[in-house]
């Protein structure tokens, strides 16, 4: 079982000043961050990351908004990294996101959620990969 997760601080986190209290939340948390960098997406790549959801109604709307703004992208390594990352991220729709959680704090709507959180260890890994390069984790 992989013990490592992959997140984006969102355009909306970013732009709304949170890099910084989001990060706080990871680390303190008991992630270690393998690797991070700031990066503006385009629509283009947005596209490819989220291609699994091509298709689905809210498709179009998601890749521009990925591409709107930089984004802060990072690999974090705990034990039961996936699962624990959800928790602490919290639903997806901010309005059901338990008190405290990432997205309660952060988000202001379903589709500006402030961060993105893998859901599975396989997932995990292709999505450090589309980012990271072995170079670069540490
Ligand atoms: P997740 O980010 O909690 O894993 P997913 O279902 O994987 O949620 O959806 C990916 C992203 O697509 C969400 O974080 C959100 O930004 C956006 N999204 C999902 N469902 C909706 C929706 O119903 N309306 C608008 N945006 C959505
Ligand atoms: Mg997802």
């Amino acid at each position: 079982m992989s013990n490592i997760t992959f997140t984006m601080i969102k355009p909306d986190g970013v732009a709304n000043g949170y890099i910084g209290k989001i990060l706080d939340q990871i680390t303190s948390a008991g992630y270690k961050i393998v690797a991070m960098k700031y990066l503006h997406l385009t629509a283009k790549t947005a596209g490819e990351f989220y291609a699994v959801h091509n298709g689905r109604p809210f498709y179009n709307d998601l890749v521009s908004f990925m591409s709107s703004g930089p984004i802060v992208a990072a690999v974090l390594e705990k034990e039961n990294a996936v699962a624990d990352y959800r928790v602490l991220i919290g639903a997806t729709d901010p309005t059901k996101a338990d008190v405290g959680t990432i997205r309660n704090l952060y988000a202001k709507s379903i589709d500006a959620n402030a961060v993105h959180g893998s859901d599975s260890d396989e997932n995990a890994a292709i999505e450090a990969s589309f980012f990271f390069s072995s170079l670069e984790r540490f």
